[in-house]
This record gives structure tokens, C-alpha cells and sequence, in this order.
């Protein structure tokens, strides 16, 4: 079976994770993605946090399966005639330099279109135009500045970053679908052109809803579904909402058995309003179903913070899997909260790829995330990562290099 960017070529610069997590998923997709890397060196990712002394790091090999890894350096003259072989050679460019690195380079986008005007140039920078456009951005300061840690955590703590990485993969996310409707749009127009993916901008979108509340709130002065409603004080921003829910469901974390030991035994409980009666009945409350101060969402909202203490009497008698069992009989929306070590042995997520064991000719078997995004007609096999410059003479034959001009090259160091 074919892949749904067969055909499609990536000229990989990216480093770290943003850039990686972007072209691992259009690698997964069917194309074929040529990573650039320094010489002797390579993507800083493959020492760093090492398990395994003098192995390529799973950090590494965790955001960059099924690609080719080439050295070029690419300050050297030669070196840089071989990336504009490579220019004119693939349809996408994608990179996650500090910013203007790629116009020190030489690489302009004028310089990028003269040499192939069918090239997409797809970037990811910690900011758009504007005040920071030459800061340099990791995961963190890009949840920092695009709203996510000071809408999440406690109202009696500091702001707190999540372990989700949205700033990294969710802007790379955000570029993969620019490059896919670049490419889309490049089949009406015969040209390419740019993309740029602002890691700020992307934990901005994912974070949509507390600007709505920000707008709310500057409105009203109280959003009732807080935490901080109805004894709490709302200042003049979002506050953090702890474990609530996000929309009109309310919802809380709550204890359940075996709490005292385990960190996780834990779920999250949603008050679904169709479901209400059910709730009640399950916890052994069955009088708030009809108790005009429990009856209605709009009379349980003062008194969450009640009604959760007395649902968590009920989940603290349950595991979190037995009381996942339990509610769901019922359609009550709840959800274990699972660790890292549940997840990964995990058997249904086994069998439909999201977790995969892969094989590495130097480390040996190891778990990863594999590709989230199901297609019917493009299965995705993921494969390991590359060694270091493992591509290079096959990437250069395949630009018409000959053995003895790939010799030369080395011994010049452009490669
Ligand atoms: N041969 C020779 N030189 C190379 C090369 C190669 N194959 N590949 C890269 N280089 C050079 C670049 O030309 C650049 O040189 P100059 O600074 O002289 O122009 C240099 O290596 C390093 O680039 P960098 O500034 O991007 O790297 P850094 O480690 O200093 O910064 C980071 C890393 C991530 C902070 C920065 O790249 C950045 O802000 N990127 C955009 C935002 C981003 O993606 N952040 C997420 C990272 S994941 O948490």
C-alpha cells in the first residue's frame, strides 16, 4: 500500500524537539525526510539525557524514526553547494534555527527561491513579528508566554508548566499542517512559500479557551464554573483553575483507593448534567436528584466544592479501575489518572501503534509514541532513528555525486 506523501521530499535542518516532532509525522506519512546534521556532532538531542553511554539517547531516537540523517557543514562553500543540490531537489525545507540563522547561512528565502521556487520554507520560532522575534525559545518559555502556566495550577500556588509538551510538539503539529496545505495549495499555484509556525502562537491557539474566560470574566467579574466561585476572589486575569473542568461539565480529581501510597490512584470525575440522577444514585446520595439545591447545574454550582468532597467518599472505596467500571456502566464521563508505567504496558494501545517497541542496531529495543494520527489508506511503520550521517553517500549518489567526488568532499569536511 502506498503512503500519502509518497513523493513528497523534506529537507530535514530541524533540532531539538518542535522541529523533529513536525517531521517525524510527515516521515510517518510516506515522505522521505533527509535530516542535516553537523558533522561529528549532530542533533544535540542524541547526547543529551543519555541512558546508554556513547548511544544515541531516546530523546533522540524518540522524535526522529523513519529518516535519513546526512552531515553537511554548512558553512563550508562546498558544503553549501551540496545543500543547494538538496534545495533543488526537495519541496519542503523545514527548520527551527534560533532565528536568522538561516540567512547567515546564505540561505535567504529570495536565495531559496531563485534556486527552486517550488520550495516551502516551514519554520519554527518562539515568536512571531514583534517585540521577541530574536529570543531564542524552549518548551517552557513558550508556556510561559503563550498563556498556558498562568492559567494552570492552584490559586494558592505559582504558575506551573504542564509535562504535555505544547510549546515543542504541539507547534510542530501546528507546522505539519501548514506544510500539508502549503503543499496542498503549491498543486494550484506551482509555487511554494513560507510557514511559520510560532511556538508562542501555537500554545496561544491551544489555550483559546482562557481567553474566551478573559473575556468572560472582564465582563462579568465571575465565572461560576471556577474553583474561585463562590468564596474565592477573581482578580483582573484568569485565575488557575486547578483540576476543574474546562466547559459546562463540572469536574474535579478525586481520591480513590489506595491514595495514601500511589500518587495516581486517582480519577477524573465529571458531573455530566443527563447523568446526574445516575450520579446520585451510584454514590448512595439519591435525595439530590430531586433536592432543588442539588436538582439543577446552575443550583450545584455553588456547592461543587461539597459535592465533590461527598463523591470522593464513594471513588475513595474503589480502585480507579473499578470505579471506571462502575460509572461507565452509568455514562458517567470519569477517566483513570494513568502513569507512564501503566500506559506503556498498556496492551490496546499495543496493538493499535500508539505505543511501539522499536529495534536499534546500538541500543536494542525500546518503547515510543508512535504515530497519534490513524490513516485508513497510509499505515504508518515506524522505524528507528538514523545514525549520525548515516545517509550521506546514498543521499549523495542519489543527487548524481560520484564515489570519487563524495571522497573529496570529505576530505574537504563539506561532508
Ligand atoms: N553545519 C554547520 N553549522 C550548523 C549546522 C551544520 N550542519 N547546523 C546548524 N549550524 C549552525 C547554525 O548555522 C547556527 O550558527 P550561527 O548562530 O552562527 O548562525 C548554529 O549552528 C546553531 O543554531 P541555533 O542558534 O539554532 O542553536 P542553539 O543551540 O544556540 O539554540 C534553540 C537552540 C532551540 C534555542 C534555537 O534553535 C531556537 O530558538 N529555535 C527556534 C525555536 C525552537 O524551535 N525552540 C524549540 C527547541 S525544542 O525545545
Amino acid at each position: 500500500m502506498g503512503k500519502a506523501l509518497d513523493g513528497v521530499r523534506i529537507l530535514d535542518f530541524t533540532h531539538v524537539q518542535s522541529g523533529p516532532t513536525c517531521t517525524q509525522l510527515l516521515a510517518w506519512f510516506g515522505a522521505d525526510v533527509i535530516k542535516v546534521e553537523r558533522a561529528g556532532a549532530g542533533d544535540i538531542t542524541r547526547e543529551q539525557l543519555r541512558d546508554i553511554p556513547d548511544v544515541d539517547s531516546l530523546y533522540f531516537t524518540m522524535l526522529n524514526h523513519n529518516k535519513r540523517s546526512v552531515t553537511i557543514d554548512t558553512k563550508n562553500p562546498e558544503g553549501k553547494q551540496v545543500l543547494e543540490a538538496l534545495i533543488q531537489k526537495c519541496d519542503v525545507l523545514v527548520e527551527n534555527f534560533a532565528p536568522g540563522a538561516l540567512d547567515r547561512m546564505g540561505f535567504t528565502w529570495e536565495r531559496i527561491q531563485e534556486l527552486n521556487p517550488r520550495m516551502i520554507v516551514a519554520s519554527v520560532k518562539g515568536f512571531g513579528p514583534g517585540p521577541y522575534e530574536d529570543c531564542k525559545v524552549y518548551e517552557n518559555v513558550a508556556q510561559c508566554a503563550g498563556g498556558a502556566a498562568s492559567t494552570t495550577g492552584f490559586d494558592d500556588g505559582p504558575p506551573v508548566v504542564t509535562g504535555a509538551q505544547i510549546g515543542d510538539s504541539g507547534t510542530g503539529l501546528h507546522l505539519a499542517l501548514g506544510i500539508v496545505t502549503a503543499l496542498y495549495q503549491r498543486t494550484q499555484t506551482g509555487r511554494g512559500q513560507r510557514v511559520l509556525a510560532a511556538m508562542q502562537d501555537g500554545v496561544l491557539n491551544l489555550c483559546r479557551v482562557k481567553l474566551r474566560d478573559q473575556q468572560r470574566l472582564e465582563r462579568t467579574g465571575v465565572m461560576k464554573e471556577y474553583p474561585q466561585y463562590p468564596n474565592g476572589k477573581f482578580g483582573e486575569a484568569v485565575p488557575r483553575a486547578g483540576n476543574a473542568s474546562g466547559g459546562g461539565q463540572p469536574g474535579w480529581i478525586l481520591k480513590c483507593k489506595g491514595w495514601e501510597t500511589d500518587p495516581n490512584a486517582y480519577i477524573y470525575f465529571i458531573t455530566q448534567a443527563p447523568v446526574w440522577a445516575k450520579i446520585c444514585n451510584v454514590i448512595g446520595k439519591e435525595e439530590w436528584a430531586t433536592d432543588p439545591d442539588y436538582a439543577t447545574p446552575a443550583a450545584r454550582l455553588p456547592r461543587l466544592k461539597d459535592i465533590f468532597a461527598e463523591i470522593e467518599r464513594w471513588t475513595m472505596t474503589k480502585n480507579k479501575f473499578e470505579a471506571m467500571q462502575i460509572l461507565n456502566k452509568y455514562d458517567i464521563p470519569c477517566g483513570p489518572i494513568l502513569s507512564m508505567k501503566e500506559i506503556a504496558e498498556e496492551p490496546s494501545l499495543r496493538k493499535t501503534g500508539t505505543i511501539v517497541e522499536v529495534d536499534h542496531p546500538m541500543r536494542g529495543k525500546y518503547l515510543t509514541v508512535g504515530n497519534p494520527i490513524k490513516l485508513s489508506d497510509s499505515p504508518t511503520e515506524v522505524k528507528r532513528s538514523p545514525l549520525l550521517g548515516e545517509h550521506t553517500d546514498e543521499v549523495m549518489a542519489e543527487l548524481g555525486y560520484s564515489p570519487e567526488q563524495i571522497s573529496a568532499l570529505r576530505t574537504a569536511g563539506a561532508i
